[in-house]
């Protein structure tokens, strides 16, 4: 298996999305494109955790609203690993603000409106390990598939 492939990417399904009965569709939507999940829980957020989560957020006037939301039913945090997880998963999720996201996204397809925007994906490499790290801890198992082997060239 190359480095490549090992990448790996913090997915969640925001409060307004699990309500909305959309986890089991945006999983599947990361299953299909080939990722492999290897986390997957049902998180109720703590402030403490939000505010670390969203730190370069902290100074914006949406920040009280945007922890409210958060915090407003559980989120659905699972992580993917795969090839350009990091990139893929942004561009499967859409534009930040639904309004600009490109049809066939999740956004575009489940939301019209930003501070309801139903699904976060980290915008980094580092940013994903740092926050599988705050959701899951250090201690993430990885498993093998044999689907690997047809996926991958
Ligand atoms: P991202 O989720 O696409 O990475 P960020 O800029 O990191 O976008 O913002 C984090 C989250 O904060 C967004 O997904 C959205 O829920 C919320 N947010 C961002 N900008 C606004 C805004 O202008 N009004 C309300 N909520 C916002
Ligand atoms: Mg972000």
């Amino acid at each position: 298996m190359s480095a490549a492939n090992l990448e790996r990417s913090f997915i969640a399904v925001k409060p307004d999305g699990v309500e909305r009965g959309l986890v089991g569709e945006i999983v599947r939507r990361f299953e299909n494109r080939g990722f492999k999940i290897l986390a997957l829980q049902l998180v109720h957020p703590t402030t403490e955790l939000l505010s670390e989560h969203y730190k370069d957020l902290a100074g914006k006037s949406f920040f009280p609203g945007l922890l409210a939301y958060m915090q407003s039913g559980p989120v659905a945090a699972f992580v993917i690993q795969g090839k350009g997880a990091v990139k893929i998963g942004r561009a499967m999720l859409g534009a930040t603000n639904p309004q600009d996201s490109a049809p066939g996204t999740i956004r575009a397809d489940y939301a019209l409106d930003i501070g309801k925007n139903v699904c976060h994906g980290s915008d980094s490499v580092e940013s994903a390990e740092r926050e599988i790290a705050l959701w899951f801890g250090e201690n993430i198992k990885s498993y093998t598939r044999a689907v690997d082997a047809v996926i991958y060239e």
